[in-house]
Order: structure tokens, then sequence, then C-alpha cells
């Protein structure tokens, strides 16, 4: 048996080919692959002295060579490829083990175009993929972490083995492939989604259905997300972090000091501002603490010891912060099942980088995502509103961003009133809003009212109004929009347009 081994990531691969050696295969090796072997009492052939072909342009041919992938692509079992190896005096080979540039490192820390391309492996996935399509004779070891199944096996490798082993390797090729796509920013008729596997999920949105979570290419996936403790995150648990953490990070929009806010099935169920964690926290809890139970609380700040008491004194499947304090560590520590999760503060442009998918049956729609950088508003009624108001109308209209479509948030000194979310009538939305309110002893009178989309008609105007709505925020651009400001200088309210819409599906 002959193997060729040439591999970037050297690790265990003295001992793997010692192991081959053992077992009398022969070994073809490139560059420092060979030395290293050499240089490990190792007898190799180097890829020159075995195609009688130097290595030339700097190491960019090295194994392109037709003695060598003529030698993985033989079907040894058509009479016609064993003449025309041995007419070419040509040897068949086995094994192939390879692991190929680091272009998805390098992309990570550098932009340097020449030291990019320089890391474009090119012969390392032509010998993956000869050895892949010819898997029934060839077996292909693409990761370091299978050396030793590889082993284990050795005397009885079968077919459904070396398949799997080939489709890993077609796998690694066509994400290496995503990754220098999406590192030179390709647009085109291909969707360049290799994704990679973080992690496999106990079961998905429900217990029936099996789930995984993947990440793009150049990205971690919900960055650097470092569990502390708690049971083991769920698919729901990942949707609802990932919410908390998107108002985390575009909470820098408030100008405020504290943002804390509380997630239920994916949508805000409470959130608010204030000077500190703990303050931000007890304000974000008022507006709706029936929906709280059982949610995931988001802080873009440290939990502190006083926090950590009072969110241990209800039921809170995770805490998302940027920061926990040791003393927080030890108070959450007897609350054995819930989910402390901290993550990184990212930089806003790797954040605006990413893309929303979502699946339909046989595909996937992508979109830049829906990110809120700067406040700009239009006053479209006689009446205006205060700078009290408009720092409320802001914030309310933040928060309408993250619930669910049709979603309307009244709010009042940077707190959530009430947030009615995922309705299918706009009007309905601001009626549950005010139900769970009257159900909870809140008064809105004196609120601000925020809209995720526009208002199609006046009676959004006319209800809220008759539940103490004072000033409105919405995108405008109804073809009713004049009856809509109409509504509002009949009561004397001011409205603001933001000429933005934020639906969220
Ligand atoms: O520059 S290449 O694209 N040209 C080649 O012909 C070639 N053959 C193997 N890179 C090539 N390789 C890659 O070299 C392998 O995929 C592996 O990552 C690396 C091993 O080189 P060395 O043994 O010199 O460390």
């Amino acid at each position: 048996m002959r193997a060729i081994i040439s591999v970037y990531d050297k690790s265990g691969i003295v001992e793997f080919a010692k192991f081959l050696k053992e077992k009398g295969v022969e070994i073809i090796s490139t560059g420092s692959t060979y030395t290293l072997l050499k240089e490990n009492g190792i007898n190799a052939k180097s890829v020159e002295n075995y195609t009688g072909f130097e290595e030339i342009l700097d190491g960019r041919v090295k194994t392109l060579q037709y003695k060598i992938h003529a030698g993985i692509l033989a079907d040894l079992s058509k009479p016609k490829h064993q003449e025309e190896l041995l007419a070419h005096n040509i040897e068949p080979i086995d094994i192939v083990v390879v692991n190929l540039y680091p272009f998805e490192q390098v992309a990570l820390r550098s932009n340097n175009e020449e030291e990019l391309i320089e890391n474009i492996d090119i012969g390392g996935p032509t010998l993956i993929r000869a050895a892949s399509k010819n898997y029934k004779r060839v077996l292909v070891v693409v990761d370091p972490k299978d050396y030793s199944k590889v082993m284990e096996n050795f005397d009885n490798i079968d077919l459904e083995f070396r398949k799997k082993c080939a489709l890993k390797a077609f796998a690694l090729t066509s994400y290496y492939d995503s990754v220098i796509v999406e590192k030179f920013g390709y647009r085109g008729d291909v969707l360049n989604v290799g994704l990679k596997l973080k992690k496999f999920l106990r079961y998905g949105e429900n217990p029936h259905q099996t789930a995984n979570f993947f990440r793009l290419p150049l990205k971690k996936g919900l960055p650097n997300m470092v569990q502390l403790q708690g049971k083991e995150i769920s698919f729901n648990n990942i949707l609802d972090i990932d919410i908390a953490y998107r108002m985390m990070i575009e909470s820098n929009f408030l100008n405020k000091t504290c943002m804390c806010a509380i997630i239920k099935h994916n949508t805000p169920c409470g959130a608010a501002c204030a000077d500190s964690a703990q303050e931000a926290y007890e304000k974000a809890l008022f507006g709706d603490p029936v929906s709280a139970f059982g949610g995931i609380v988001g802080i873009n700040d440290t939990v502190d010891g006083n926090l950590a008491k009072k969110i241990s004194e209800r039921f809170y499947e995770v805490v998302v912060a940027f920061d926990f304090k040791q003393e927080a560590l030890s108070i959450l520590s007897k609350k054995k099942n819930l989910i402390l999760v901290k993550v990184d503060k990212i930089d806003l442009n790797s954040y605006k980088n990413n893309k929303d998918i979502k699946s339909v049956i046989g595909g996937f729609v992508v979109q830049d995502i829906d990110y809120m950088s700067e406040f700009s508003y239009e006053t479209v009624t006689k009446a205006q509103s205060t700078d009290k108001q408009i720092e409320d109308l802001k914030f309310a209209w933040f928060v309408a961003k993250f619930a669910k479509s049709n979603a309307i948030c009244f709010a009042l000194n940077s707190q959530t009133l009430a947030i009615g979310a995922g309705q299918t009538s706009r009007v309905d939305a601001i009626k549950c809003a005010a139900q769970k309110a009257k159900d909870l002893g809140i008064g809105l009178a004196g609120s601000v009212l925020a809209s995720d989309g526009f208002f199609p008609f006046r009676d959004n105007i006319d209800v809220a109004k008759s539940y103490g709505a004072v000033a409105f925020i919405q995108p405008g651009g109804s073809i009713r929009d004049e009856e809509v400001i109409k509504a509002c200088n009949e009561y004397n309210l001011p409205m603001v347009f933001t000429k933005k819409r934020h639906f969220r599906h």
C-alpha cells in the first residue's frame, strides 16, 4: 500500500505515519511534512523523488503532478486503468492524508490580499477531491482527530467508513471555498453559505425535532458565547439569547447607562433603561411580570451581587450579560438549572455584517440584519413632542423593533408599560397590550406609543388615545397618513415619523 501525506497542521502526524509504516505502507510526502517525518526517523519518499519533478513556484506546484493524481484516480477494477498505469510506470496510491492551508484562520486576522491569496490551498483540495471521488479504493483522512479511528480499525476499514471519510472531505473543500467567497465578498448567483457545525443540539423547537447549531463562514455564531453554569442550552434558548444579545448590542442607540430586556418566546415582554443594571432590571420586570416567568434576561452590563439576588427571587431560564461579578456567580450558583451566558461586546462593524437567514421549504431567504443605528424623525403634527417625550418615543421605538410584528409598545420614563406583539392586526396589538396592562393594574395615562409598521387607519390613534397614550412614533408611509395625522391633530397630540419600518416576522 502507498500513502501520500501532506499536512499543514502537523498534530498527530508523526504517530500516524509511524503506524502506517508498521503496517507496511510506503509513504510519499511534501516539503515540510517530509522533513518532519525524516527527523522522526520515519522512512518516507519526497514528492520530488517520487514524481521526478521538484516543487516549483514557491511550493504552488508540489503535488499537482500526473503521477500522483493518476495514482489516486485509477479505478483498479477496470483492466484499462491497470494497463495505463503500467504503461506509464505509475503506482497506485491508496491513502491520502491531507489538511489544508489555514485560509480561515488567516482570513479572521488579516485583510492583506497577498497573504490571503498565498493561503488558498490548491494542491490539497485537489488531492482530497481526487481521493474522495475514488473512495471505494482510496481512503482520505482530512482531520487529525480521525487518525486514531483509522488506526483502531485499520484492518477492517469498510466501504461505509470510506464513504463517510470522502463526504467529510467534500464537505471540507466546499466549506473551504465558501470561506474564500465570503472573505472576498462576492454576491453572485450561488448562495455562499457554507455552514460549519458549532454544536449538536438535544432537540429542536419541539422535542420530536432534531437540531444542530451551525455558524456562517468567518463568524463565530453568537460571538464568544460562554456558558458559565446551568443546564444544556436548547434550540429555543439560542433563539431567545440571540434577541437578548441583539438588544444588548443595539442598545448603544439609546445612549443610556444600562438597558435590561426580558425575552419570552423570542419577543421582549419588558425592557427598560436606568443608571444601574439593578434598576433597569426592576423597571423591565414591572411591565409584565407574569410573562417574565421562565424568560430570558439580557443586561448590557455586569451582573453584580445585588442584581443577582433580585434575579434569584424569580424563575428564569437564562441570564445573558457582558459579565458577572464573582459574588453574583456564587449567589446564582444555587439555582443549578439557571443558564448563565457571558457574551462579548462585538464591534458594530462585524455585527452589521451578519445575515439573517430564514428557511422555506426547499430553500432559504437571506437578508442583511435590521440594524438600528441613528435616530432620525420628523414631527408631522401641529403638536410638538417635549424632549422627554422624544426620549420615551425613541425608547419605545427601540423595543417595538425587537417585538414580533405587528408590534406596538406603550412606554414611559424609558420603561415599557405594555407590549402588544405577534398580532395579525395592529389595532389588536394595541388592545392586547392595553388589556394586559389593565389586568396587571398598570395605568397607561401619559404614555407614548411606538408602532413597528405604519398605522393603516386612524382607529389605532383613537383606540390608543382612549387608553391614555399622548404621543406616537411610527414609520409613516400609509396611503391614509393624512387621516392618521388628522386624528392626532384633533386630539392635539404629537406624532413623529421615522420613515423606516422594523417588521420582525
Ligand atoms: O500550494 S499548493 O496549492 N500546491 C500544491 O501542489 C500542494 N500540494 C499540497 N499546496 C499544496 N499542498 C498543501 O501543502 C497541502 O494541502 C498541505 O496543507 C501543505 C503541506 O505542505 P508541507 O508538507 O510543505 O508543509
